[in-house]
């Protein structure tokens, strides 16, 4: 098995790039976005081994993404092109400063995901299995296929990371609470971000917040601070400072990108706070080109930025 073990719902992306909005644009750019796959691919450009199995359709844009994927170096020998059932598709547009998606992905293939997908084996070789509450939000049996895996990995002492990713556009406020606080549970590593945390404990202070993730049994890594992060460990919590963004352009897979820096600093053995730093380094990198994860840096770029190595071009 590949050292992280991941699945979701990868879909297809059009961009509406004019400033006219999808009502009126003529042109769209075509790619495609999904928090699981972007996390797989930041991960294999760092250097290390991944896995994503999610479900597509058999159709060209299931096979656009699972070539794609696989070309960045992620094992997708697990995921599914399923006959008869469609590829997710999401729609974006940015009309006078104002980012908005539209989703077609009901009854899409990874919508039908169902434990039966998931292979044990795969799963329980893994060092770490990476989940997000997309996967729980799509499907009744979405979020069964993640508790599934979520079980599989803690018997076998897999790391489990679970990232909340509310989608509001995908369910209601109320209907997620419980589901995904009860994930939270379930984890080893919870990588939720701040103002997700005020909406699913109900509160704006932050004292009261980390009162509450100091209950969980996972160490939890807090996205979007003040210009920071912070870990909440079990009797201290510890701030560490975002990298510069010379220039953000699309602020779209930060989150992915964060996650997929730290998993990879878990991986090397890093201390929580050093796999935070590169974790916040990988976001930084992100949000600086368009797209949820074309600009996610390879390990040489990341060296050359920490100033380990200089990048001589001539
Ligand atoms: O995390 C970035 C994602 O929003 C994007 O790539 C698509 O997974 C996605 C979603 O459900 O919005």
């Amino acid at each position: 098995s590949p050292e992280v073990v991941t699945f979701g719902e990868s879909m297809g992306l059009l961009t509406a790039e004019d400033s006219r909005g999808l009502e009126y644009a003529a042109q769209l750019r075509k790619s495609f976005g999904g928090a699981e796959s972007n996390l797989a691919i930041g991960i294999a450009r760092l250097g290390h081994s991944v896995g994503w199995c999610g479900r597509l359709g058999n159709d060209p844009l299931g096979h656009m993404i699972q070539k794609a994927i696989r070309g960045e170096g992620v094992d997708v020998s697990r995921s599914i092109l399923a006959d008869g059932e469609p590829t997710g598709l999401m729609l974006r547009e940015n009309v006078s400063g104002k980012a908005s998606v539209h989703y077609y992905r009901r009854f899409s293939a990874a919508s039908h995901m169902q434990p039966d997908d998931l292979n044990a084996d795969y799963i329980a070789g893994a060092r770490i299995l990476h989940v997000t509450g997309i996967t729980a939000a799509i499907s009744s049996s979405g979020l069964a296929t993640v508790k599934r895996a979520m079980e599989i990995a803690t018997e076998a002492g897999v790391t489990v990371s679970f990232d909340p990713n509310l989608r509001l556009k995908l369910w209601t406020l109320e209907e997620a609470r419980p589901v995904l606080l009860d994930l939270a549970e379930r984890c080893d590593y919870f990588l939720p971000g701040l103002d997700e945390l005020a909406l699913l404990y109900e509160t704006s202070s932050d004292a009261e917040i980390f009162d509450r993730l100091r209950q969980l049994k996972a160490i939890s890594i807090v996205k979007g601070g003040p210009d920071l992060t912070y870990v909440v460990e079990k009797d201290r919590t510890l701030e560490v400072p975002y990298f510069k963004a010379e220039q953000v352009l699309d602020t779209v897979g930060a989150g992915d990108g964060f996650c997929a820096g730290f998993l990879t600093g878990l991986l090397r053995g890093y201390s929580n706070e050093e796999a935070v730093r590169l974790g916040n380094l990988n976001g930084s990198m992100v949000i600086q080109a368009v797209g949820d994860w074309e600009a996610l840096p390879t390990h040489t770029q990341v060296e050359a930025k920490l100033g380990n190595k200089v990048h001589i071009e001539r």
